[in-house]
């Protein structure tokens, strides 16, 4: 939401957690999958570009895998929203850092060339832990179907809550 935090981190603080729940922040993998594991989770993606265009993309069922599995993403469910299906490439993929590297990308790794963290395929159609205000190719807060890989939103969110 504004650049004051870095995203480009390691295996173990994606793991925890980092920023603050008030302004940039991501919850942290260990505490997304407790949350996901204990109940049937829902995921709504709020976006947000320059121009002030809002869009959402809500996902009816969202889990992701435990430590031992690399926290894989397992499930979206069914899309459906204003800002198109921007997840669906990296469903089944493992969450990928610039020390540990699980994405479908032999060559390198996805995290060091895009500078974030993600469940990366090879490499993304979103990208929402990308650097703010950085349109160089792929490496900004990218939503594929809303904007393309040279644009960087001003706003991204990520919320999950218990299925009804
Ligand atoms: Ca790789």
């Amino acid at each position: 939401m504004d650049g004051s935090v870095d995203f480009y981190r390691n295996w173990n603080t994606y793991r925890k957690g980092f920023g603050e729940p008030d302004g940039e922040f991501f919850m942290g993998l260990d505490k997304i999958h407790a949350m996901t594991a204990e109940r049937s989770q829902e995921l709504l993606v709020l976006l947000e570009d320059f121009e002030g265009n809002q869009r959402y993309e809500m996902y009816d069922r969202f889990a992701i895998g435990g430590e031992d599995e690399s926290y894989l993403l397992h499930t979206l469910g069914k899309a459906s929203g204003t800002a198109g299906d921007s997840l669906f490439w990296h469903e089944g993929m493992k969450f990928t850092t610039f020390d540990r590297d699980n994405d479908a990308w032999k060559e390198g790794n996805c995290a060091e060339l895009r500078t974030a963290a993600w469940w990366y395929n090879n490499c993304h159609t979103s990208h929402l832990t990308g650097k703010y205000n950085d349109t160089t190719h792929g490496k900004g807060i990218i939503w594929f179907r809303f904007h393309n890989h040279d644009y960087s939103l001003k706003k991204a969110q990520m919320m999950i809550r218990p299925r009804k």
